[in-house]
């Protein structure tokens, strides 16, 4: 028998372990695509208060499910116990059958949930299939945070595009760079290695060809131990103007490069960078430029569900001008670039209208803050 608690009891309760398993749950981030990375927490209370019988994580490549690995934990001591899951769980059939009967079989009472599950095999049917079981179900705990963090999942489900990432790095005096002279350092060495972790989360790095040809980066993740979490890189460059020797290009062994073009664009320049084993996302000419709407659609339908896009302002410009951008990103470092700097398309005073501040925090001398907007 479970113990009495006040209802407003309960709810603190149900918060605090909702909050631990979507601390759980960021374990996998980055690493179950096109699965999200989702928590499970069985918790029980024998009356001498609750206690974690069972963890699980969505595992690297998307399965097993959080569930299937928290319940095998707990064993028997799952009965009439407490389910805390990031998402809904799931009511189809895949290499196992669904979690939701998984904790009904195993005896669960009460199955609290955070996010709603988007994908049509699931959407609803997760919870009825618990509650025609008679387990209690409380869904929606948190759910705010569960959706910021599984933003990429959810967006691709619905919006059929990646989430887009907007990450600047500006001087004290709000630009990005100095005119023509590639690669200016702005911020120090642990906001770059915040970035880096960013990159090992992220799907796909975007930028223009502007900022390729100018910095020739190579937009990997170099962080001892994360050396392999290096996510596809893609460039924007209508007319095809890569050169064969960008870093970009000779680093095409370890991670994938993708260039999206113009579908008129030359043919020629198009099979040359082929042959070295580019891959080519062709898209209808918008505005003198490639069609980020159906490029992100087909980046979706690649399984990419979030793209980092680092540069240049064009770029930027471009992306918050179609109101694309789902999360902005600003670093801010201590320096001025003065006259001939390069001006931000956005700064903390002027972020557009629709988002919302998620943190602010310092990372040495630099600064930090993040808005997101609702999906
Ligand atoms: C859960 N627990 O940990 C996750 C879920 O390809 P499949 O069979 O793995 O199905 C993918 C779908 O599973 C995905 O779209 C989402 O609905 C759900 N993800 N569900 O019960 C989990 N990662
Ligand atoms: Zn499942």
């Amino acid at each position: 028998a479970r113990p009495e608690r006040s209802k407003a009891e309960q709810e603190s309760l149900d918060r605090r372990f909702m909050a631990a398993a979507l601390r759980l749950s960021r374990k996998n981030a980055g690493r179950t695509s096109t699965n999200p990375s989702v928590g499970t927490l069985i918790v029980r209370d024998d009356g001498d208060g609750p206690k974690i019988v069972g963890t699980g994580v969505t595992a690297v490549g998307g399965r097993p499910h959080a569930e299937t690995e928290a319940l095998a934990e707990a064993g028997e001591l799952a009965r009439d116990a407490t389910a805390y899951v990031t998402l809904e769980p799931c009511a189809h059939h895949g290499s196992t059958p669904p979690c939701a009967n998984a904790l009904v079989n195993a005896g669960v009472a009460r199955v609290v949930g955070a996010a709603s599950d988007p994908d049509p095999r699931v959407s609803g049917r997760g919870y009825a299939i618990l509650r025609a079981a008679d387990v209690e179900v409380v869904e929606k705990v948190l759910a705010a945070e569960a959706a910021e963090q599984m933003a990429g999942y959810l967006i691709r489900s619905l919006k059929k595009r990646p989430e887009v990432i907007l990450k600047l790095a500006l001087s004290s005096d709000g630009r990005i760079g100095r005119e023509g002279e590639g690669q200016v350092a702005i911020t120090g060495e642990i906001a770059r290695r915040e970035v880096y972790l960013m990159r090992a989360e992220a799907d796909a790095i975007l930028v223009g060809i502007g900022t390729a040809l100018e910095d020739d980066p190579a937009l990997t993740v170099r962080l001892p131990g994360l050396e392999n979490r290096s996510p596809a890189r893609i460039v924007l460059d209508r007319q095809i103007r890569l050169p064969e020797t960008s870093k970009l290009v000779s680093g095409i062994d370890r991670v994938p490069l993708y260039v999206a073009a113009c579908l008129e664009a030359d043919p020629h320049r198009r099979a040359a960078l082929e042959r070295v084993g580019v891959r080519f996302i062709g898209t209808e000419t918008h505005e003198g430029g490639v069609a980020l709407p159906e490029l992100l659609e087909d980046l979706a339908a690649l399984g990419m569900a979030s793209v980092l896009v680092e540069g240049g302002a064009k770029v930027a410009r471009t992306f918050l001008a179609e109101g694309l951008v789902d999360r902005i990103v600003l670093f801010q470092g201590p320096e001025a670039i003065g006259a001939g700097g390069v001006a931000s398309p956005v700064d903390a005073n002027h972020i557009p209208a629709g988002f919302r501040k998620l943190r602010d925090m310092r990372f040495g001398e630099d600064s930090y803050a993040e808005w997101v907007r609702d999906i």
